[in-house]
This record gives structure tokens, sequence and C-alpha cells, in this order.
């Protein structure tokens, strides 16, 4: 065995999964970024986009067997779910992390490696806009502001410290994610992004931030709706009213 072979195997094993829907021009070019890396394997999932991102998916699996799966789910129930149900088909596999990102490039799969290597010492990692060093492209200043406010807004509510509370771009150890209490979240968007973080958080969980250049997306379509920031609004109030039930669970 050559001293490559076993830095190869040195690396955490990493799942990273990714929700689409209508991603299909910008998900075989992510793929190709993100198998770059030693030890990554892909979970795509997909919730039957119309156009045809699924099937796009299951070419790629194909093409790359044993480094792609993809999850077929019946229509579009949202982000939250899509991530849960990956999430747990994920703690099931012999990985050391599982790490979740957006398919439309925001997400930059050049820094996965980052990510994955401050899973060392934190039990979830955060890929920030909001740290030094971390940055946001492309964004109208509209959407900029909204994100900025979301923030100070989440944390004034629920005390979390993170900078970054609504990051999509993060890395669990496989041991963390695999006490969540999956099927009690109920949100979905970036709620469930926070409250996700709210929970770890309220149970101890390591939390780190790493810095990320966030790019907006080129092709297709965002699904930020009017009912996604309601939401948003609402639930860091739901969180902190339940906070003792969190705990105890
Ligand atoms: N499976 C699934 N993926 C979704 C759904 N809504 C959004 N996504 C995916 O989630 C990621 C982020 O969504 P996006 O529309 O870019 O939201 P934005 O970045 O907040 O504007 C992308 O990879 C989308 O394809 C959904 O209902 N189901
Ligand atoms: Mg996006």
């Amino acid at each position: 065995m050559s001293p490559f072979d076993s830095a190869r195997r040195e690396q955490p094993r990493a799942l990273v999964i990714v929700p689409t829907y209508n991603e299909r021009d910008n998900l075989p070019l992510l793929v190709a970024g993100l198998l770059q890396h030693p030890n990554v394997r892909v979970l795509v999932v997909d919730d039957n986009s119309p156009d045809g991102t699924g099937a796009v998916a299951d070419d790629l699996a194909t093409t790359h067997p044993g480094r792609i799966d993809v999850m077929h789910r019946t229509g579009k129930k949202g982000l939250g779910r899509s991530y849960i149900d990956g999430m747990k088909q994920a703690i099931r596999e012999p990985i050391d992390v599982v790490c979740q990102m957006d398919a439309d490039f925001s997400h930059d799969p050049a820094r996965l490696p980052a990510l994955i290597a401050a899973a060392r010492d934190a039990d979830v990692v955060l890929g920030s806009r909001y740290v030094p060093g971390g940055a946001v492209v492309n964004w109208p200043r509209r959407r900029r502001f909204l994100s900025r406010f979301a923030n100070v807004y989440v944390r004034l509510i629920t005390r979390l410290t993170v900078r970054d509370c609504t990051a999509g771009f993060r890395c669990w150890r496989r041991e963390t994610l695999a006490t969540m209490p999956l099927d009690d979240f109920v949100s979905d968007g970036y709620s469930f992004l926070v409250e996700m973080l709210f929970v770890a958080a309220q149970r101890g969980a390591r939390i780190a931030e790493v810095p990320i250049t966030y790019v907006e997306r080129r092709v297709g379509e965002s699904k930020m709706s009017r009912a996604v920031i309601l939401e948003s609004a609402i639930t860091p109030w739901r969180l902190v009213a339940h906070r003792g039930s969190v705990k105890a669970r």
C-alpha cells in the first residue's frame, strides 16, 4: 500500500445530501465538483422535478457506481422533508460525516473539504457567510438585507451565538446527527435549518463556522416564497416557547 493510499483512507468518509427541485442543468456539474474529493459520496433527494432532474440523477448514478445514490420522492414536499428523509438514510451508512448543500452552486463544492476538516473538532460545521472571510456575491440589496435581518432576529430570540443561523451548507458528525430527533422537526426551508441548529445547540453540540463565499444561482429559479418568510418569522418564537421539551427529549 502506498502512502497515498493510506492518506486517502484517513480522509473522513462523507455523504453529501443534495436536495433538488428543477436542477437539471446544475446537477451534473455539481456532482463532478464533489466527486473530485476522495471518500465523498452523494445522495440526491429529488422531489420528482418536472424538468427531469431525477432521470439526470439516475444517469449520474449509473456513470459513477457506488458514489451516487438517488432518492426519488413523489412530489414537491419541501426542502425540510427532503433533508429529513435523506438524513435518515445517511445515518445508517458506513460514513463519518453527513453534509448538506444546495444544488445551485451557491455552495462551492471546492469548500467541502474545509467543512469536513473542521468536523474533527466540532459536531456541526456551518459554511458561514457572516464570519470574517465569508461573503455573499450577486444578491440584490433586498435579499442581502433579508438574510442579515433574519440572522439578527433569530439570534436575538433564540440566543444562538453562531453568525449564520440560516446557512444551508453544513457538515454533521454522523453520531451527532443520529441522536437528533429527526421525526420531530416540523418546519421547512430556512426555518428547518434554524430549528435543527437550535436543537443541536440545546443538546450541547459543538458548533463551528468556516467562512464561505455564497454565490447566488446563475441557472434555474429560487424557490424562496412569502410563505417561507412568514414561517421564518414565527419559528424562533415557537422554538423558545418549547425550549424545555427540546432539552428533555
Ligand atoms: N427535494 C427538494 N428540493 C428543494 C425543494 N425546494 C428547494 N429545493 C432545493 O433546495 C436547494 C435550495 O433551494 P433554492 O430554491 O436555491 O433556495 P434559495 O437558495 O433559498 O433561493 C436547491 O438545491 C433546490 O433545488 C423541494 O421542495 N424539494
Ligand atoms: Mg439557491
